[in-house]
């Protein structure tokens, strides 16, 4: 039985590779901070319905020895370096962002190469790594230029791994995913952050959704179709970089707008923008061509944005024991 090590299982995407790694007979550890085994409901809770099948170690990307010692007693034939400071802002305090990121990345690559050199290594490489993008689509060619610590992180972390492989011939590989979606979504990302509050204004609880530029566009995936990129590049017979996108973009009013027509709503009503959440340098949009990964390993998408948007929606209406009807009635489920 192949033994993964997830760094990050409990998020959002490392809770949907969890189950994909379950359901293909891999023994799974999972890495959580110490205080995660405190306050399991929230903290664990994307896991709590496979915590009795997985495994779970206390350690942190901080601290080197603490994920020496995870390493050295599971063994791992693949792990999936997912754990980092995900939230992207713009302001340049932000510096233990890099830190955090950068030396996470660094701690557990080198107990990898120390320890088990022979086990498959999956980076989370990211957009914001092209940051103020020249050209968009962006492909494995496009030239990085980040315009966040956490696109410098993850552009850091690249040219680590990259070291590692060449240097080492670790088999390591980094995923440039783009923005991915699921009811397991962080709420202080916009679209959980949209669909949550439409949600609790269809059901009374609030009165606007105060958002940034609505103008923003992204390209939207669905996470569990990028985790299972992840696991794709892993399985190759030699290590290589990938972008992960839909090659499709939306602008944060399309979002809003199927958001609020699915409930019924007319966004308009609701919405009002704040500069707080204005991010500047977005005029180029992050959208990615994925030929490489669709061609090489025949990785494909299973969702439309608007599929995804529907069940985001009727998951945080399950919260208040509601659904949405075909009719965008809001009935007891
Ligand atoms: P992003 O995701 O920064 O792309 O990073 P986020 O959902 O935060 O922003 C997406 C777009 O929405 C615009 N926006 C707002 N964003 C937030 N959070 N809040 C708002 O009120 C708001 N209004 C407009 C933003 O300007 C932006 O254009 C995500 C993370 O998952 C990263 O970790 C990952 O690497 C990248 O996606 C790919």
């Amino acid at each position: 039985m192949k033994k993964a090590l997830i760094t990050g299982i409990s998020g959002q995407d490392g809770s949907y590779l969890a189950e994909l790694l379950l359901e293909k007979g891999y023994e799974v550890h999972g890495i959580i901070r110490h205080i995660s085994f405190e306050d399991t409901g929230y903290r664990l809770s994307n896991i709590a319905h496979i915590q009795d099948k997985i495994f779970l170690h206390g350690a942190s990307l901080e601290n080197q020895l603490s994920l020496y010692k995870v390493v050295k007693e599971v063994q791992p034939d693949e792990c999936y370096h997912l754990a980092a400071r995900s939230f992207v802002s713009y302001g340049l305090d932000e510096s233990s962002i890099l830190t955090t990121n950068f030396n996470g990345t660094h701690h557990l690559l080198e107990a990898i190469c120390e320890i088990v050199p022979s086990c498959r290594v999956y980076f989370a490489g990211s957009s914001e790594m092209f940051g103020y993008a020249g050209t968009s689509p962006q492909n494995e060619f496009t030239p990085f230029y980040p315009r966040s610590m956490y696109g410098i992180s993850k552009l850091a972390g690249y040219h680590l791994v990259n070291i590692y492989r060449k240097r080492y011939g670790i088999f390591i590989c980094t995923g440039i995913l783009y923005n991915h979606e699921s009811p397991r979504r962080g709420f202080e990302f916009v679209t959980r952050k949209i669909t949550s509050t439409a949600a609790k204004i269809k059901m009374g609880f609030k009165i606007k959704l105060i958002l940034g530029n609505l103008e923003a566009r992204r390209d939207w995936g669905y996470a569990p179709d990028y985790v299972r990129a992840m696991w794709m590049m892993l399985q190759q017979d030699t290590p290589d970089d990938y972008i992960v996108a839909t090659g499709r973009t939306n602008s944060v009013k399309d979002f809003v707008d199927i958001t609020f027509k699915m409930l019924n709503l007319n966004y308009k009503d609701y919405v009002v923008t704040d500069q707080r959440f204005y991010r500047s340098g977005e005029e180029v949009p992050l959208c990615g061509d994925s030929q490489k990964i669709r061609s090489r390993l025949g990785w494909k998408t299973t969702k439309l944005l608007t599929e995804i948007i529907e069940e985001m929606v009727q998951e945080d209406l399950k919260a208040e024991g509601l659904r949405c009807d075909y009719g965008s009635r809001i009935i007891r489920s």
